[in-house]
C-alpha cells in the first residue's frame, strides 16, 4: 500500500532511469541490438527492481505513463549516441511496451511524436511485446500491431516459450522475432529436454522466417550450445549486466 502511493509520485517526479543491455549478433560479433530496461531511483530506498514494481504498475494503470517515459529517455538517448557517432547506423534498439499499450487507440501517435525531429525512427526501433499478451483476442491489439509493421517497426516476442498457449499468435500478427525466454538456458546443462526445444524453437523460428533472440547466456558453455543450435542473436550477462548510459557509451566505443 506504501509502495502504491509512491510509486504514483515517482511517475510524478520521473524518478526512472534507463539501463542498457547489448543484443549480439554472433555473425561477426557486432551488437545487433541495446534493450533498455527501466529501473526505479527511490529517493530512499534505492534502486528498486521491476519485477517488483512493473506488476502494481500495471494493476495501477500507472504502466502506460511509465512506459512512455522509458521510451522517451531511450530515444533521446539513442538520437544523441547516433549524432556521436558512438552507434551504428544500423544498430538498433529494444524497448518494452506492455500489453495496455496495445490496448490504446493512441499509442502510434506517441510513438511517431516521440521520434519526430530526432535522428532515428521507426526502422531503428524493435518493440517488445510479452507472449500471454498477444492471446487476448482483440482488434484494437490487431489493428496497433498491424500499423507498427507498416510504419516499420520491428516486433518481437518477448520471453517466448512461457505463455503455454497457442501459437497460432506468430500467423496471426506481424511478428518478426522471438525472444527465447531464459529459463529454457538456465536448464540447458542438467536437461536434454530444454535442448530439443529450443531446437525445435528455432526451426519453427526458421520456417516462419523469425528472428531468434536467447535471453539469459551466462556462460561460455551455454553460447557455444547456442551457436550449436544456430541462434544467431545473445543477450546475456556473459557480454554484460544491463548497463548506466554512460557504461553503455564506454561499452559501445570498445566494441567492433
Ligand atoms: O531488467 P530486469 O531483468 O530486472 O527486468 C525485469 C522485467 O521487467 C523484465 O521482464 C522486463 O521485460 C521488464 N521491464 C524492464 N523494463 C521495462 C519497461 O520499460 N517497460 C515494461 N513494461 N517492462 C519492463
Ligand atoms: O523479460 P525481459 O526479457 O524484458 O527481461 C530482461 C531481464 O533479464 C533484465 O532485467 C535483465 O537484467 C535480465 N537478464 C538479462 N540477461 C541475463 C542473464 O544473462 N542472466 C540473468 N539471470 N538475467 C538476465
Ligand atoms: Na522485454
Ligand atoms: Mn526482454
Amino acid at each position: 500500500i506504501e509502495l502504491e502511493g509512491e510509486l504514483t509520485i515517482a511517475v510524478r517526479e520521473q524518478q526512472f532511469r534507463v539501463a542498457f543491455e547489448p543484443i549480439v549478433d554472433i555473425h561477426g560479433s557486432a551488437i545487433f541490438s541495446v534493450e533498455s530496461l527501466v529501473r526505479w531511483m527511490h529517493p530512499e530506498k534505492g534502486m528498486i527492481s521491476p519485477n517488483t514494481f512493473i506488476p502494481l504498475a500495471e494493476e495501477l494503470g500507472l504502466i502506460i505513463e511509465i512506459d512512455r517515459i522509458v521510451f522517451k529517455k531511450t530515444c533521446q538517448q539513442f538520437h544523441q549516441w547516433r549524432e556521436k557517432g558512438i552507434i551504428s547506423p544500423n544498430q538498433k534498439f529494444n524497448v518494452n511496451l506492455s500489453c495496455a499499450q496495445l490496448q490504446r487507440s493512441d499509442i502510434i501517435p506517441f510513438l511517431l511524436s516521440t521520434v519526430d525531429g530526432l535522428d532515428i525512427g521507426p526502422h531503428d526501433i524493435v518493440l517488445e511485446i510479452t507472449e500471454s499478451y498477444l492471446l487476448a483476442d482483440s482488434g484494437l491489439v490487431m489493428k496497433n500491431l498491424n500499423e507498427m509493421n507498416q510504419l516499420g517497426f520491428s516486433i518481437f516476442v518477448d520471453d517466448f516459450g512461457t505463455g503455454y498457449s497457442s501459437l497460432s499468435y506468430l500467423a496471426k500478427y506481424p511478428i518478426h522475432g522471438i525472444k527465447i525466454d531464459r529459463s529454457f538456458v538456465r536448464d540447458l546443462e542438467k536437461s536434454v529436454e530444454s535442448k530439443e526445444l529450443i531446437r525445435s524453437i528455432i526451426a519453427m523460428a526458421d520456417a516462419l522466417k523469425l528472428k531468434v533472440v536467447t535471453e539469459g547466456v551466462e556462460t561460455v558453455e551455454q553460447l557455444q550450445v547456442m551457436t550449436e543450435l544456430g541462434c544467431r542473436y545473445i543477450q546475456g550477462f556473459l557480454f554484460t549486466r544491463p548497463m548506466t548510459s554512460t557504461q553503455a557509451q564506454t561499452f559501445f566505443v570498445d566494441s567492433p
